[in-house]
């Protein structure tokens, strides 16, 4: 798969081994030989340009940390960016219960369609569903007839009534599907060679009229950006959840899978990788970035180097939080080493049981951005000891940053509050009860909130001026 491009990347790796560290002027060059290599992969243009500009962005001035060198750095972030670019996607199919879910299947003529919905539907039935698929290409009997054999392969049942109305074939099917015991119908549609009226028109028609839950376009990965080009107009027409992109086994370059994400924002859910009906695989960006890149170990080299250099950093706040010395400046750097793991609320869900109880809880990113805001307005004597901030220095330091003194009082006493509990935490090594207690105050202290606050105040205010002028 992409044998080409991961050449490419080996020998632009290969040219940045021996620099001691990643600069402007020593990385231009591989910059413009990975630009190269993505257009010559069939990459849009665009994205390209993108792409290379994020990677200038992320690894200039990037420490080459003792134990790597600049070339693995970069393979990192070329790794890294990838995975941005074609992500993120979730590989399960939403099933709606009580069924069926519909699930809808649009492309270009010989784009893969109709095998793929018996490739889907076998990946279904492994999921413990049972599909029923519904043959709405139903210009040509052959089509038909291929969609049976296809069933048949898979052993899932075919729903046809032959050459037809494929609009009303489409809502006999979805209908059908209860009598034949199945809990999800996959339609298979008739492709045309490019995009044309009839073809979107048709598409269009069956999706109103059985509300598809899913609609997946089927892409060949071997016509490249005319594949994309596709996806661009099919997602205009029909809200598309997803793509599926077909014959990642044969010679493709590369670009459909890089650029699909990037163009019309569906991700790729799954590729095929094979004419078989068990050919059928969960995209992975991740996984899809190694194959890419063919540096998987070098990816978690670099991963290891750097969860090695946050736990020194870590040792080290701890011990300056032993010491007292623990300052606002050392409170930034914890906010930005949170903040590089990805949105709090991504960050968060990831956490077992997080998810649902996430729903209602505010939060903003915007009461992050609020609390650096506050920090930046400090001087660094004010920042490693908050202490001396006192009426004057907070207007000042509000005026900075564009809020209320009032903000800067509760950041500062928050921090005061954290500071003295981790004192008495440590403290109270010896009193498991105390610790508790401390930890619990600890949960309660909103080091994130001062704009969440103020909404709240506002809101009271208003409802008090509401209140009053009654
Ligand atoms: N190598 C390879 N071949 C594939 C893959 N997916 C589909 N094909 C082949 O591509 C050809 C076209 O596939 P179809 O499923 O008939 O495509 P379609 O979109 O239904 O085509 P129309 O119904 O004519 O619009 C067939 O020969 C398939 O075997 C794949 O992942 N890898
Ligand atoms: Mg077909």
């Amino acid at each position: 798969m992409f044998e080409s491009l991961t050449e490419k990347f080996g020998g632009i790796f290969r040219s940045l081994a021996g620099r001691g560290r990643l600069s402007e002027s020593n990385i231009q060059e591989a910059l413009e030989q990975v630009r190269t290599a993505l257009l010559e992969a069939d990459v849009n243009y665009q994205v390209a340009r993108d792409f290379v500009d994020q990677v200038a962005k992320a690894a200039i001035g990037q420490e080459v940390l003792k134990t790597l060198r600049p070339d693995q750095v970069f393979v990192k972030v070329i790794h890294d960016e990838m995975v941005r670019l074609m992500g993120p996607v979730d590989a399960k199919i939403p099933f709606k219960s009580p069924g069926p879910t519909v699930i809808m299947m649009a492309g270009l003529q010989g784009s893969g369609k109709t095998t793929t919905c018996g490739k889907l539907a076998k990946v279904i039935q492994d999921r413990g569903h049972r599909p029923l698929l519904v043959a709405c290409d139903c210009h040509r009997p052959a089509a038909i007839e291929q969609l049976m054999v296809v069933g048949s392969m898979v052993g899932a049942p075919v729903f046809s009534e032959g050459i037809g109305d494929p609009v009303r074939i489409a809502r006999r099917g979805v209908k059908a599907a209860a009598e034949q015991n199945a809990d999800v119908v996959i339609v298979d549609t008739a492709g045309r060679l490019h995009i044309d009226q009839a073809m979107m028109q048709e598409a269009k028609d069956i999706a109103k009229a059985v509300q598809p839950d899913q609609i997946y376009l089927v892409c060949d990965a071997m016509t490249g950006q005319d594949a994309v080009t596709s996806a661009k107009e099919f997602n205009a027409a029909l809200e598309l959840s997803g793509v599926i992109l077909t014959k990642l086994d044969g010679d493709a370059r590369g670009g459909a899978a890089l650029s699909v994400k990037a163009v019309t924002g569906k991700p790729i859910k799954f590729v095929g990788v094979g004419e078989k009906m068990d050919r059928l695989e969960e995209f992975h960006p991740d996984r899809m970035a190694d194959r890419i890149l063919g540096m998987g170990d070098v990816v978690s080299l670099v991963e290891k180097a750097q969860a090695a250099v946050d736990v020194q950093e870590a040792a080290r706040m701890q011990e300056k939080l032993r010491k007292a010395q623990f300052g606002l400046d050392d409170f930034l750097v914890q906010i930005r080493q949170m903040r590089k793991m990805g949105p709090l609320r991504e960050i968060l869900a990831m956490v077992p049981g997080m998810g649902a109880a996430l729903k209602d809880l505010p939060i903003d990113e915007r009461e992050l951005d609020q609390t650096e805001a506050i920090i930046h307005s400090m001087t660094p004597t004010e920042r490693s000891d908050p202490d001396l901030i006192d009426a004057s220095r907070r207007r000042r330091i509000a005026r900075g940053c564009g809020l209320d003194p009032q903000d800067v009082a509760g950041l500062v006493k928050s921090f005061g509050q954290v500071k003295e509990l981790v004192r008495q935490m440590q403290g109270a090594g010896a009193f498991g009860g105390a610790k508790r207690a401390a930890q619990q105050q600890m949960a309660q202290i909103n080091l994130f909130g001062p704009l969440h606050k103020k909404r709240q105040r506002s809101t009271r205010k208003r409802k008090d001026r509401k209140r009053r002028s009654r």
